[in-house]
């Protein structure tokens, strides 16, 4: 009988996640990180970066809707986009669905990470051809230092806060990304889990610094099955607009786009959070 392969993410030192793998597409060490795309009976096709899941083909959907419907629905004319990381092409898939989005800019500092989601991703790679995207590969930290009042939508698309994403967690970074948006432009981030320890000392951390830079910071949360504890953040930084006040649900619906998890119902609902991670957002350093 042939020998059974089996993936493993460590979500703390006594827990970890397992999935049978049945096919290895991708092992290779790009100049950043190591990069695998493997296949599960589960969860489809997994990316992972540094042995972390960025992504399934069974619950990208997830992510995916949440980092990019939100602010869009909260938003009422984005037209200009800034896309840091993300190279696995979800997030841009999804943007590239509203018609008034004239123009994105994406930063992606590893750009095999586009090449094997191209070859082997293509349903979450699918919207690289498409004629408003300006692709730039390179550090976003770098990037965004040069641009002011420039967009109405930054989204940060990131791997956890270390490697190569960890610059984009630096109170730096989150300034000068209030600097690159227009007087009434939206952040958005992934913002890491509430549950175990380390995850959540991390959240603490961008929710503090978000907080620090912009006037309005919310967080919502999302059920993401393949990340640790599954329960994952996302941050909403904005100089003006509200993510629930200025949230108009018939505008969106009456656009007609199909999601399979974000609907305008949640959209209200997801940021309501629970105690304990409004207490772990609030708690200040000892
Ligand atoms: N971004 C990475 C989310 C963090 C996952 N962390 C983990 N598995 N420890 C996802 C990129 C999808 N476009």
């Amino acid at each position: 009988m042939a020998k059974e392969l089996w993936f493993a993410e460590y979500h703390d030192d006594n827990t970890r996640l397992d999935m049978r793998v049945t096919r290895e597409l991708v092992a290779m060490q790009s100049e950043f990180q190591a990069i695998e795309i493997f296949e599960t009976p589960t969860f489809g096709r997994v990316l992972t970066l540094d042995g972390l899941v960025m992504l399934t083909e069974k619950d990208e959907f997830i992510y995916h809707d949440m980092i990019t419907h939100v602010p869009m629905a909260v938003h009422p004319q984005v037209q200009n986009v800034l896309l840091i990381g993300g190279g696995d092409g979800g997030s841009l898939r999804e943007l590239c669905r509203y018609p008034e989005v004239e123009h994105i800019d994406m930063v992606e500092i590893d750009s095999e990470v586009i090449n094997q989601c191209r070859r082997f991703l293509p349903q979450v790679a699918s919207a690289y051809d498409d004629p408003r995207l300006n692709l730039i590969i390179a550090d976003g930290l770098k990037f965004v230092r040069h641009n002011v009042d420039k967009y109405d939508l930054i989204v940060i698309d990131s791997t956890d806060p270390f490697g190569p994403g960890e610059s984009l967690f630096t109170k730096e970074f989150y300034s000068n990304c209030h600097r690159a948006l227009r007087a009434d432009g939206i952040l958005v981030n992934q913002h890491e889990s509430p549950y175990y320890p380390a995850d959540a000392e991390e959240a603490r951390l961008i929710y503090q610094r978000l907080t620090a830079t912009f006037p309005l910071v919310r967080v919502y949360q999302a059920h993401i099955p393949c990340y640790p504890s599954g329960h994952w953040l996302f941050g909403f930084a904005s100089k003006r607009w509200d993510p629930l006040r200025d949230f108009d649900a018939e505008r969106w619906n009456a656009r007609g786009l199909y999601t399979r998890y974000y609907n305008t119902d949640l959209h209200t609902g997801c940021f309501q959070l629970p105690t304990y991670v409004k207490e772990l957002l609030e708690s200040k350093d000892e």
